[in-house]
Parts: C-alpha cells; sequence; structure tokens
C-alpha cells in the first residue's frame, strides 16, 4: 500500500508542477520556443539529495504535451508497472535534449560530490564506503552518463517514491545517532574528572534538565486549542472570530489549496517557542526540530486521509469536526520519553570502539610503513657516505700518484678529480 501511496504523491508533485507552469507551455505551442534556460524549479522542495534533479525533470516533462496528457490519463497500477516511464519515448526532440543536459549536469553534480568526499575520506585515512557512494546514484543510470532514458525516469519515480517514504525514518535515526553521540561525550569527559568536579558535574546535568522541562504546557498539535493560539498571536486576529476555512487560507502559503510538510510545520512555532529559546543552555535546538518533525507526522497521520502527504481543505475542515479536535489528549513531549534505550546506547558505543580501532589499525600500519622507510633510507644513506669515502680516498690517491706535469694528452686528471666527488653528491 506505502507504493500505492508514494505513486499517488508522486503524481500530485507533477500535477501540482504542471498547474503551476501551464500558461508558459501554452505560448510555448502557438511561437516556437527560443532555447531555454535552466531555471531552478518552482514546485516544493522535497528534500532529498537529488531534489533539484527531480524537480526539473518533472518540470520539462511536463512542458511536453502528450507526456503531460498521458499523465492526467495513466492509472496508479500503470505508473507502477512503468508505463508512464515508457512514454518518454514519445516526448519531444526539444524535451528530450533539456533531458540529457540535464542528467549530464546531475552526473557531473554526483561525480564531485564523490570526488571531494574521497579526497576528505583520504586525509582522515578511512576508505571509502562503496555501498554507499552507488546508493547516490540509484535515481539514474550512471552506466550511460550521457543521455536520458526510459530506465532513467523508471528509477527516477521508484528513488522518490521510496526515498520519501524513508525520509522522515531517516531523520529520526539522525537524531537518535546526534542523541547518543552527545551522551558518550558527556560520560567520557565525566571519566576524566575526579570525585568532586564530576558530582557538581552531574548535579549540573540534572539541573539543567529540569530548567528544560519546565515549559508551559504544549497544546494538541493540530487541536482547536493549538491553532486558535497561531490565529490569535502570529495572525493577530480575534479568537471568537476563529475560522477553519479562513485559517487554512491564511496559512497555504503558496495558495496551491494543499498544506504541505513546510506549511504545516510552520503552524508549530509558536508551541516551539515554548519550550526551546536558543539563548538557554538547557535547550536544544537540534531536539526543537525534532519535536518539529514529530508534530508534523501526527498532523499528517491524522489529517491526511489520502495519504498523499498533503492536507487539502476537504481534509482540513473534515478533520476540525471531530471530536479530538475540539477536546484534545495532551501532548507529550521530547524529553517526557527516553529517546534510546541504554542497550541501544552501548551498541552505539561499540561502534564507535570499532570504527576508533579500525582507524588505530590503520594508523599503526601507516607508521610501520613510515619506520621500514626511514629505516630503508638510513640504508641508503649509509651506502652513499661509504661510497663517497671511497671516492674522496681514490680522489686522493689519484691526485697524489698522478704527474703534477700537464701530459699534453686527453688524460686530464685534473677534470678526473673534479668528477669523482660531485658524483656521489
Ligand atoms: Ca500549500
Ligand atoms: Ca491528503
Amino acid at each position: 500500500e506505502w507504493w500505492s501511496n508514494n505513486v499517488i504523491f508522486f503524481l500530485i508533485l507533477c500535477l501540482w508542477a504542471c498547474l503551476d507552469a501551464l500558461p508558459v507551455a501554452v505560448d510555448k505551442t502557438k511561437v516556437s520556443p527560443p532555447v531555454e534556460e535552466l531555471e531552478p524549479p518552482k514546485s516544493v522542495d522535497t528534500g532529498l539529495h537529488y531534489d533539484r534533479y527531480l524537480r526539473e525533470v518533472i518540470d520539462f516533462l511536463e512542458k511536453d504535451p502528450h507526456f503531460r496528457e498521458k499523465l492526467h490519463n495513466t492509472d496508479m497500477e500503470d505508473i507502477k508497472l512503468g508505463k508512464l516511464a515508457k512514454e518518454l519515448d514519445f516526448v519531444s526532440h526539444h524535451v528530450r535534449t533539456k533531458l540529457d543536459e540535464l542528467k549530464r549536469q546531475e552526473v557531473n553534480r554526483l561525480r564531485t560530490l564523490i570526488k571531494v568526499k574521497q579526497d576528505m575520506n583520504g586525509e582522515k585515512g578511512m576508505t571509502v564506503d562503496h555501498q554507499a557512494l552507488l546508493k547516490q546514484f540509484e535515481h539514474l543510470n550512471h552506466m550511460n552518463p550521457h543521455t536520458f532514458e526510459v530506465e532513467d525516469l523508471d528509477r527516477l519515480i521508484k528513488s522518490a517514491t521510496n526515498d520519501l517514504e524513508n525520509f522522515d525514518k531517516e531523520r529520526h535515526e539522525d537524531f537518535k545517532r546526534y542523541e547518543m553521540a552527545k551522551e558518550h561525550d558527556r560520560r567520557e569527559q565525566l571519566k576524566t574528572l575526579d570525585e568532586d568536579a564530576r558530582k557538581k558535574e552531574e548535579e549540573h546535568f540534572e539541573e539543567i534538565k529540569k530548567k528544560h522541562a519546565d515549559h508551559p504546557k504544549i497544546n494538541h498539535p493540530g487541536s482547536q486549542d493549538q491553532l486558535k493560539e497561531v490565529w490569535e498571536e502570529a495572525d493577530g486576529l480575534d479568537p471568537n472570530d476563529f475560522d477553519p476555512k479562513t485559517f487554512f487560507n491564511l496559512h497555504d502559503t503558496n495558495g496551491d489549496g494543499y498544506f504541505d510538510e513546510q506549511e504545516l510545520e510552520a503552524l508549530f512555532t509558536k508551541e516551539l517557542e515554548k519550550v526551546y529559546d536558543p539563548t538557554h543552555e538547557e535547550d536544544d535546538m537540534m531536539e526543537m526540530e525534532e519535536e518539529r518533525l514529530r508534530m508534523r507526522e501526527h498532523v499528517m497521520n491524522e489529517v491526511d486521509t489520502n495519504r498523499d502527504r498533503l492536507v487539502s481543505l476537504d481534509e482540513f475542515i473534515m478533520a476540525t469536526n471531530r471530536k479530538e479536535f475540539l477536546e484534545p489528549d495532551g501532548w507529550e513531549t521530547l524529553e517526557q520519553n527516553p529517546i534510546y534505550t541504554e542497550e541501544e546506547l552501548r551498541e552505539f558505543e561499540e561502534h564507535l570502539a570499532r570504527e576508533e580501532q579500525d582507524l588505530n589499525l590503520r594508523t599503526n600500519d601507516l607508521m610501520k610503513q613510515r619506520e621500514e622507510l626511514e629505516r630503508q633510507q638510513e640504508q641508503l644513506n649509509a651506502q652513499k657516505m661509504e661510497l663517497q669515502q671511497v671516492g674522496d680516498s681514490f680522489a686522493f690517491t689519484t691526485k697524489h700518484t698522478a704527474s703534477p706535469r700537464h701530459d699534453g694528452g686527453g688524460n686530464n686528471t685534473t677534470a678526473r678529480i673534479k668528477v669523482i666527488p660531485s658524483f656521489f653528491e
């Protein structure tokens, strides 16, 4: 089912881009098009590492009348089977040329990134993770870096749907690792302190934890209380006039008739400011962003009934008619539940230790190699010295046994004496 949800999302993304650029496309059919500049795409950032490429490909594809028509008339099943990707064979030469260009740019971008990464790893003495590198190329066929083919579109659709599904999950995992690294560093730091200092440090830690947990009540995200607070404080409107439809239109900032992820997340800023202040030692802004993500996911789950990762006006109005909208449960903030277990922290630390051990082994190898090179160099130097001594004594002997008289022939001893030391230098 996730698959069809994602395909729906992709389709919406396409349709959306389509509506956006429609007047431009109509103009282009009347006049023969001049060579188009590559402009940044207008649709919403997906947050994927190949976001720009994805959106540019979609923007250009929907400029092709044939492809646009197919996009409207192909059902989900067929998109799943890759039939939409096959329609690429029928798009105009002009669009195909643009797609080729986009792909070449994308391949170059990836190559540059990988080069930078390899250089950085090289400096740290780390090896390159080839699996991870190959993953960066999954959204296109890198075996053919020059032209954009059916396989490229097929891969792009599959990667985007799959990666968007896992995007939030990966952000949660990154956050968890961040928290475990923070705790690991704290414990390591404690180990370096004497008993008294350690006790003080522990007390301070508990104190700021308490300070952080002490904040005004958080409204349940997406509840009437929460939205009314935005309406009153951010929009400066009278709470008695609260109207869901007006609220929706006010906060659909790009005016496309949907709340996307960014527009939803913006609604929680008021709540988050109750808990997080960037000037306070006890408030971690990374945690604030994790909280924002949790709130958005929660509201999406409750309100986005057709699971296209967008909240339509209808879905929004429907949600405001539910009992939970008026009488919501409380909301548990991040600090009220553990982010990781001790077991997970232990595994994380073991992983860190293994990485450090690998690095140490590699460093040891390098040290040994350097010692060996130095030893060889010393041997060479010793040999050179020996030879030089031989050369010097030979020169000395030659000088003193040779007749000082110029013999008038080709046998110039002074020249030979000069040559010997310079040979050994
Ligand atoms: Ca919107
Ligand atoms: Ca929806």
